[in-house]
């Protein structure tokens, strides 16, 4: 049986969805002020209180750049600004600063009951009010009338807008964790992610895909952790290959291979194998190569198995420990390059072909 478990509210198993809760406050409007010109030799001063400013707005902006609300674990509260008062002398109180929170494309904005959906983001750019600044009050000048010379009376700025909103972004992983079952790659994916991945020394202790927002240097990518593949996978052995459609639209693979099994090199052809027998291009994906468990080999034993993966993978594999975290901040490295790498290039694509390019 599998336990449930308790998930971060931002990484859902099989939903594959991020998503942040939380709490904004437009800026107040300034007070109208209430004053009068009062000078030496003028002889009827009038009032002259000027108005207050405009309160902040809350303003949600989808930007190019972003691909997780992974900034929105770390902070959750957002207040504009409030207006500034008016002044004495006919002076306007200035327009309180916004608070502008960016978003990746995709991002959907929903009510507090996280079912009404207030915005859509779909497109680098867009902008939506979702708080109103509250407007400044008038002052005293404002309320001058032919019968009422010297009003004392202004406004005060009306009140910012508090609301609690839900920010949902579907999540598609940028890089597919690979291996035989217990290569180690739900430790993995827990050292280096929020995600909550059962671990167990038995294979096929994960059932379902599951997705962690990775964050590294300052950058994040989105992981995905798939059940271990067995020889015969392609032909429906162990759990099959149909999860293998979760990492199909990954722009990398990082593939894990177990320093304590007995051979690192055959286990590695396992996998790729079954990765040629399944219909879809990923035995062409980029993969980054590494032997884990590192912590439990022996000097002698670590150097055969880096020789056996180094003629099998005919590249020289990285080495990590995902339960000590050694070589960890290296292997993350070594995907968000290939990650960044395939961001930039389509971003060029679509660049391209906005400018209706042809060859
Ligand atoms: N010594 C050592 N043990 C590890 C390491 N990483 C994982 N393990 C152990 O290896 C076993 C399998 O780990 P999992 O993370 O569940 O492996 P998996 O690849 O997700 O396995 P499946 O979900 O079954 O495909 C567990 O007992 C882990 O504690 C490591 O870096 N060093
Ligand atoms: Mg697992």
């Amino acid at each position: 049986m599998i336990a449930a478990q308790a998930r971060p509210r931002y990484v859902f198993a099989m939903k594959f969805l991020d998503q942040a809760k939380i709490y904004i406050r437009s800026g107040d409007g300034g007070a109208g002020c209430v004053s009068f010109r009062r000078e030496k030799f003028i002889e009827f001063g009038g009032p002259n209180g000027g108005d207050g400013g405009r309160g902040g707005d809350v303003v949600v902006e989808c930007v190019d750049g972003l691909n997780t609300l992974i900034d929105y674990r770390y902070q959750q509260h957002f207040k504009a600004k409030a207006g500034i008062h008016g002044m004495g002398k006919n002076r306007a109180g200035g327009r309180g600063a916004d608070v502008v929170l960016k978003v990746p494309v995709g991002t959907q904005i929903f009510d507090e009951d996280n079912e009404t959906l207030l915005a859509d983001l779909t497109a680098v750019g867009q902008r939506v009010v979702i708080a109103k600044g509250g407007n400044g009050g008038f002052g005293n000048a404002h309320f001058k009338t032919s019968t009422n010379q010297a009003p004392r009376r202004a406004n005060p700025g009306q009140p910012g807008e508090e609301r609690t909103i839900w920010l949902r972004l579907k999540l598609i992983a940028d890089a597919g964790l690979l291996g035989l079952p217990n290569a180690g790659k739900s430790t993995f994916l827990a050292a280096v992610s929020a995600a909550k991945p059962k671990i167990a020394d038995y294979p096929f202790t994960t059932l379902h895909p599951q997705l962690g927002v990775v964050s590294i240097d300052g950058r994040e990518f989105v992981l995905a952790d798939i059940p271990g593949l067995i020889e015969g996978a392609s032909e429906g052995a162990g759990l099959g290959t149909r999860f293998l459609g979760h990492i199909e639209r990954c722009r990398v693979l990082l593939h894990l291979v177990d320093g304590t099994c007995e051979h690192a090199g055959k286990a590695y052809k396992t996998v790729r194998a079954e990765l040629a027998a399944y219909e879809h291009d990923l035995v062409d994906k980029p993969e980054i190569v590494a032997l884990n468990k590192v912590d439990a080999l022996t000097p002698e034993d670590l150097k055969q198995q880096v020789a056996r993966l180094k003629r099998a993978a005919k590249t020289t594999p990285l080495l990590l420990s995902g339960a000590t975290g050694k070589g960890v901040p290296e292997v993350l490295r070594a995907v968000l390059a290939v990650v960044d790498g395939a961001r930039t290039a389509e971003r060029n694509d679509t660049t391209v072909e906005a400018a209706g390019w042809q060859p």
